[in-house]
Order: structure tokens, then C-alpha cells, then sequence
């Protein structure tokens, strides 16, 4: 395929070395999907008489997005239950009224494959017209085999249906359903792990994921599921601290976690163990926001520690109705202190580690995919900066305008 020249561009490749591993006045070459060459365009090699050349005006490019965290892929939706809640229903009103998770995992239940496709839709197009390349899903609202793997399947459809790589967590060890109260272990063999087996040997799941609280499973449980995941050489993550701290991410990460998710109850022990495990974490400022959560997630100690900070949508019908990456880089930065630069950080290089892709994607460096964002704007401050507001002028796959 003739290699693709892209000038006239700032260049944030998000390697580490100076802020941004901003190039001014940069050029990026592509052939066949990957990344040439990239660097200053007056250092840029003489190339083939036939490649096609395209000035991006002066423009800002980064690598295309990636959120590493979704429930994208769900039945219906809980607006009714929001609106109950803020006309002032209690919680036991709402819970009665057939609200909470229970109420996703009917929907979920009910609705047939080809309908979970078409709900999503609408939720990835938004992804993606801001700039996302890359998108994990999780299963959990299926709560039985059959059911978490057809989620997996509508996941894996909509790759089918959009220009977008997607990436499946099996996440059946979401919530108890309700015919399993009080079996919770039993639950764990019979749907987490033995569902786990069959969804692999359909070639359906990417990573292993969990949620460890108090009102989900317990590390004991999750140990469980992991040690499964690990005999099938799949990679695990888990959601972890978010309500309550249990020690989840620290086990975890002694499973060699690829990502901890959520962590605002996060603790001193738990920041050094994801350090030595060389786990990502993972933080969801959408379901701090929907949740009026008030324990701050620990940004700094991360930091000092090294741990690498991706941002995520979560976006998912109870806790975090969020399908903006661009929101999401300013809540971080807002809720949580992040920098613009490790706001961008988080939605490109560690969301691509989050996802065991930190090699392959996630920064422009010689070799990765060719996926990229153009944007309208001068300074990258600016995608974390503006409210509501998306900027994107061109989302460039395998290094095709
Ligand atoms: N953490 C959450 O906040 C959501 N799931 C999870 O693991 C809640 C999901 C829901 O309420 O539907
Ligand atoms: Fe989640």
C-alpha cells in the first residue's frame, strides 16, 4: 500500500521525554497500518515519489483514543430510576419499584443479541466521534452462562458494524443474581468460572474481570475466578477499592493484574503492590461524579510510586451513564487533580497498558498502529480544558485519512 505522509501538524505522541513528546511543525509517515517514521518534518526521510501526502492545516494530532473500561454493552437503561430518586424516592422505593442492577440484568436478559447490538450503538458512535480507536466491553449484566456470553457476542458485533477494535472482559462475577442469594460460592464455580471456560473456548474473552465489595464478591471469590483465568492464560483486572477497601487490588496485582480499576479507597500497602506488579490503575471519575463519592482516589501516592494512571468512561447505566472520553479527561482533572497531560496520558499509553496493548498502541512511535487524532485545537490543553465541547476533525485507522 503507498505509505501515507501526514505534515503540517503539531504532534502530542505521548512519549515519555519532554511534555506530550511534542513534535512542532511535525510529520507522520504510515505504511501498511503502522507507523514509519514520525519526528520533525524537516528531518523527515525522502520518500517513495508516490506517497500520498496530506497537510493537516496546523492542526494537533494525537493517537487516537482508547477507553479500557465499559459496560457499554447492557440492556436498558435506569432514567426512571434517576428520576425517582431525585423526586425524592428512598432507595428500598427504588429497589421495589425493580431498580438497581437487577433491574440492567433483566433487560440484559430479555433483550436478544441483535438488540444489544442496536442499543450500543448509539453509545459507541459517541465513543468514537471523539476520537476512539480502541474499546474495551465487559459482560456482567447477564449474570447467567447464556447471558454473558451473549453479551460478548454483541460486543464483539459491533467491531463488525463500526470502524472501531474492541477488546471483551468477562465480567460474571458483577453482582449475585438473584436466584443464586446466599449460593455466592456456589455462583462462583458454576457461572464465573465454569461460564468462564466455555466463553474462552468460543474464543470470546480478552481479560478476566471482577467486582471485589462488599456487596460483590470477596478476594477470597475473586482469587477463585483468577487462578481459572490463569490456567487459561488469560490476563485479569479488577474492579477494586471503589466503595470500601478489601485488599482486592493488591490481590490482584499478586495475579500479575494488567489493570486495578476505581481504587478512591485505595491504601498505602495496596499503591505498592500495583508499583511491583507493574499494574496499571485505573481511575473512573464518571461514577465518582454520579456517585457524589467524596474519597479522592490516591493521585499522588500513585504518582510518587510510578504507577502508570489510565482514565476511563465506565460508562454503564447505574453508576456512571458516561459515553465521553473528553468529559472524562476533564473530570479527572477536576475531580481528581490530574494534569492535561496525564489526563491525555490516561485515554492513550495507559489505557493501551490497561488493556496488555502498550506495545502496540497508544503513543506514535516507529512501528505502532498507524490510529490517530486530528483535532481542531492549538494547545492539548484544550481537550481537557473545554466542557462539552468535542474539537475532533479527522479519526485517521491504520494511517487511512
Ligand atoms: N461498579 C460500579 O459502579 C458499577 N459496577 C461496578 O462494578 C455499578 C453498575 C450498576 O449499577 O449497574
Ligand atoms: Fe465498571
Amino acid at each position: 500500500m503507498t505509505a501515507q505522509v501526514f505534515r503540517n501538524c503539531r504532534i502530542a505522541t505521548m512519549v515519555a521525554g519532554s511534555p506530550y513528546g511534542m513534535v512542532d511543525q511535525g510529520a507522520l509517515v504510515a505504511e501498511n497500518g503502522r507507523i514509519k517514521w514520525v519526528g520533525p518534518s524537516n528531518q523527515m526521510p525522502a520518500q517513495a515519489a508516490s506517497a500520498e501526502i496530506h497537510d493537516l492545516g496546523g492542526r494537533l494530532m494525537t493517537p487516537a483514543l482508547i477507553d479500557c473500561h465499559t459496560h457499554l454493552v447492557h440492556g436498558g437503561n435506569r432514567a426512571r430510576e434517576f428520576e425517582m430518586r431525585l423526586n425524592g424516592a428512598s432507595y428500598e422505593e427504588v429497589a421495589r419499584a425493580g431498580g438497581g442492577i437487577v433491574s440492567t440484568m433483566t433487560a440484559t436478559r430479555e433483550a436478544t443479541e441483535d438488540q444489544l447490538v442496536t442499543q450500543a450503538l448509539p453509545r459507541l458512535d459517541a465513543l468514537i466521534a471523539e476520537g476512539a480507536a480502541l474499546v474495551e466491553v465487559k459482560s456482567g449484566y447477564g449474570l447467567s452462562i447464556a447471558d454473558e456470553i451473549k453479551m460478548l457476542r454483541a460486543a464483539r458485533k459491533l467491531a463488525q458494524l463500526r470502524p472501531v477494535r474492541i477488546v471483551t472482559s468477562w465480567l460474571a462475577a458483577h453482582a449475585l443474581p438473584p436466584e443464586y442469594r446466599d449460593r455466592a460460592d456456589q455462583y462462583i464455580q458454576e457461572v464465573a468460572i465454569d461460564g468462564l471456560r466455555q466463553a474462552h473456548s468460543q474464543g470470546l474473552v480478552d481479560a478476566v474481570d471482577g467486582f471485589c465489595e462488599n456487596i460483590a464478591f470477596s478476594p477470597a471469590q475473586m482469587a477463585l475466578v483468577f487462578q481459572a483465568a490463569q490456567d487459561l492464560g488469560l490476563p485479569i483486572k479488577l474492579h477494586a477499592e471503589q466503595l470500601s477497601n478489601l485488599g482486592g487490588a493488591a490481590m490482584a496485582a499478586g495475579f500479575g493484574a494488567i489493570s486495578a480499576d476505581h481504587l478512591e479507597y485505595l491504601d498505602g500497602d495496596g499503591v505498592a503492590a500495583l508499583a511491583a506488579a507493574g499494574t496499571v490503575a485505573v481511575l473512573l471519575p464518571g461514577a465518582f461524579y454520579t456517585l457524589h463519592e467524596t474519597q479522592m482516589p490516591p493521585v499522588q501516592a500513585l504518582r510518587d510510586a510510578g504507577v502508570p494512571i489510565a482514565i476511563a468512561t465506565d460508562a454503564n447505566p447505574g453508576s456512571s451513564p458516561l459515553t465521553s472520553l473528553l468529559l472524562t479527561m476533564n473530570m479527572a482533572a477536576t475531580l481528581f487533580r490530574l494534569t492535561p497531560q496525564e489526563a491525555l496520558f490516561g485515554v492513550t499509553q495507559a489505557a493501551a497498558t490497561a488493556l496488555g496493548q502498550g506495545d502496540d498502541t497508544g503513543s506514535l512511535a516507529i512501528g505502532k498502529r498507524a490510529d490517530l487524532a486530528i483535532w481542531d485545537v492549538a494547545d492539548p490543553a484544550e481537550l481537557t480544558y473545554r466542557i462539552g465541547f468535542n474539537p475532533l476533525y479527522r479519526r485517521i485507522l491504520k494511517g487511512v485519512m
